[in-house]
């Protein structure tokens, strides 16, 4: 499959492709096995292809862009994080953490297969992440910094971290800090991991590194506060969400710290500076300056 590239469309119809392309690999990196019980199938291809927005790849794609390589070479690691983002949800939904019935407007994992089949699911789908980078060729120099970099944005220093002061922060009062550390951990890790490491694969200078990699923790931030908010003055049919709130379930969120037009404010601020980190990149960071946007503009 090629990608076309990002300059000759608009930005809503390259969001689209960008998506489609992504969802083609997707399918085609998932086909089944002989000998391997189908159910576990079911369940990874239930979450895996339930409306997701494709945020993350979409963000290893435009890493690798940015730096001037072809994004169909970075494939494999963009269906890998997402195949991570949404390993992480569905564990996230189990009643041992956040107890959700619904997600994206279908039943949960553990709703749907039953609590067993949905930690596998996730597991299934984390470990088959790993192999697809792995089967990278050929798997060396900034491919292998790459998977690196998305590996420990998933670990115990990013996401799994992140959920850890999650879990620990319920029913508690935290500070803007720890708040901070948190969901740069918990949501902000793997989405600046996945477009730095779309660069690195695509073999960026370290000035370009370290600009992207700025631009990824204020997006990801931004996108969080977003979500503090949304969950507040959001349609939660539209977002396909149950009841249950992070403020229901007691734990702090930037809202209930700030109030709304504060976390407003603060997205705006951070988008503006994640913008001005692309400043470098001339045009050629026009698509991702427009994600930016649309990100925070989003309903769901
Ligand atoms: C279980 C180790 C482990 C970690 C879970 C990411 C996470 C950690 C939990 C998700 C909690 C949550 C809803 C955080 C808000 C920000 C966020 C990650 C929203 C979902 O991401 P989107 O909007 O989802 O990209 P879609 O559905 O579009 O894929």
């Amino acid at each position: 499959m090629n990608w076309k590239g990002t300059k000759t469309l608009g930005f809503e119809k390259t969001l689209i492709e960008k998506k489609q392309f992504v969802d083609r690999f997707l399918q085609q990196y998932m086909k089944r096995k002989d000998g391997v019980p189908d159910i576990i199938y079911q369940a990874m291809e239930y979450s895996l292809f339930a409306g997701g927005k494709r945020l993350r790849p979409i963000l290893v794609m435009s890493g690798c862009e940015i730096c001037t390589a072809d994004p169909v070479q970075v494939m494999p690691l963009a269906c890998a994080v997402e195949m991570i983002h949404t390993y992480s949800l569905i564990h996230d939904d189990l009643p041992a953490m956040d107890d959700d019935d619904y997600r994206r407007g279908k039943p949960t994992s553990h709703k749907a297969f039953g609590e067993g089949i949905a930690i596998l699911a996730g597991d299934g789908l984390l470990n088959y992440a790993f192999e697809l980078m792995l089967s990278i060729t050929p798997l060396e120099g900034g491919r292998l910094k790459a998977i690196r970099e998305i590996a420990r944005a998933s670990g115990v220093e990013g996401m799994v971290g992140g959920q850890v002061l999650d879990l620990e922060s319920e029913g508690r009062q935290v500070s803007m800090e720890v708040l901070n550390d948190l969901h740069c951990r918990k949501t902000g890790a793997l989405i600046c991991a996945s477009i730095t490491a779309g660069a690195q694969a695509a073999g960026c200078s370290q000035e370009e590194y370290l600009k992207l990699q700025e631009f990824g923790k204020k997006l990801g931030l931004a996108f969080q506060i977003q979500d503090d908010i949304l969950n507040v003055t959001g349609d939660r049919k539209l977002m396909g969400k149950s009841t249950g709130s992070d403020a229901s379930r007691n734990k702090s969120t930037y809202v209930s710290l700030l109030g709304v037009p504060a976390s407003e404010d603060m997205v705006k601020t951070l988008t503006d500076e994640a913008k001005t980190c692309l400043e470098g990149f001339g045009d050629r960071a026009q698509f991702l300056k427009q994600l930016t946007d649309y990100l925070v503009d989003r309903k769901y």
